[in-house]
């Protein structure tokens, strides 16, 4: 199949950086003549990659477009599973109904839903999530954990450090956590994460995790309400960052974690997560659908559960709520 070529041309450039790849070598690799090889390196230019062809010595891989197209995705990424499916639109209303419905069609887990712009992007309660076009990294992760219901919470905190780890990895900008998963840098919202479910009464089918990360807006492409709650990667650091490769980054750290967390459980994702966490041992507000509790937060549960001990000493167990700090 010819889209089998084209991920084969990309794994053969993956693997052979900065070296010249013979059009014979390339041709045998994947099983294909040479003309079939030089079609698709021409549709490969014409998607915006960068490609070398030098006489007797082959193709060489300058660079990859800028836009987000899942082979920009796909080329150098480092994993194997998490991110290796991507699904992906220009304009969508919401990634998340993207891939609840590719979740009931059976699709793998790892599968990733990105969109350059959504226009009806959303955040917890039905809230609004500001997606502007090309701006942003605007997608769903599916994961299918063999785990009860009431241990989701867990997946949440995990994908929040690995979306901490990832950015800091490629950008240099360390942000902090939230509870449970707000990303914040010097008390600005960079980066807000949406979990949700496909389940039965007790048993998780899929979890459909949204992660929105503000990259590289300038302050005007915020709305007024937002520009002084709101960052960017661009704000924080004066520069503009090919966003395909802060998604490779961020599914590299997710895969590493997810694979630790289903080897030995949650306590070592609960300790990076404390570490990156500026919500413990602060006295904040917990709004929650069933009233407000003021209290000092004191540490969270093995099941990834807010502990906020209020002025009468009484701890109550937090499960959702907005925080304020
Ligand atoms: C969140 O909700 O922070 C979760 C946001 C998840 C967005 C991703 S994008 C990909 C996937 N597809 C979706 O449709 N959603 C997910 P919450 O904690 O409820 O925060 C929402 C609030 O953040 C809004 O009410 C605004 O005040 C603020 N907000 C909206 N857009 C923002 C932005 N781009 N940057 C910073 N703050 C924003």
């Amino acid at each position: 199949m010819s889209s089998d070529i084209r991920k084969g041309l990309i794994a053969a450039f993956t693997n052979n950086p900065n070296q010249y790849v013979s059009g014979e070598a390339l041709a045998d690799l994947l099983g294909c003549s040479r003309t079939a090889i030089w079609k698709h390196i021409e549709a490969l230019r014409q998607d915006g990659f960068i490609l070398e062809a030098v006489r007797k010595k082959g193709y060489r891989i300058i660079s990859s477009p800028e836009k987000i197209v899942p082979d920009n995705i796909l080329f150098g990424l480092n994993t194997s599973y998490i991110g290796r499916n991507v699904h992906f639109e220009e304009t969508v209303d919401s990634t998340q109904n993207i891939a609840q419905k590719l979740a009931l069609e059976g699709a793998a887990e790892g599968t990733l839903v990105v969109a350059e712009e959504q226009l009806g992007g959303r955040g917890r309660l039905e809230r609004k999530w500001q997606s502007p076009k090309y701006k942003g990294i605007w997608m769903s992760l599916i994961l299918k954990p063999v785990i009860p219901i009431m241990k989701t919470p867990q997946l949440t905190l995990l994908i929040a450090v690995a979306v901490v780890q990832g950015i800091q990895e490629v950008t240099g900008v360390q942000a902090d956590i939230k509870w449970p998963n707000d990303l914040l840098v010097n008390g600005k919202k960079l980066t807000g994460i949406l979990t949700e479910m496909q389940a039965d009464s007790d048993r998780v089918h899929s979890l459909i995790i949204g992660i929105g990360i503000n990259v590289n807006q300038q302050l005007e492409d915020f709305a007024e309400e937002l520009q002084s709650s709101a960052t960017s990667i661009y704000l924080e650091t004066k520069t503009s960052w090919d966003r395909a490769i802060i998604i490779q980054g961020i599914m590299k750290h997710i895969e590493k974690l997810y694979l630790l967390y289903l080897q030995k459980g949650f306590y070592p994702i609960k300790l990076l997560w404390e570490s990156y966490s500026i919500s413990l041992g602060q006295k904040v507000r917990a709004n929650t659908l069933n009233g407000s509790i003021f209290g000092l937060a004191k540490g969270i549960t093995d099941d990834g559960v807010l502990l906020l001990e209020d002025e009468q000493g009484v701890v109550h167990f937090i499960y959702s709520a907005d925080i304020l700090m």
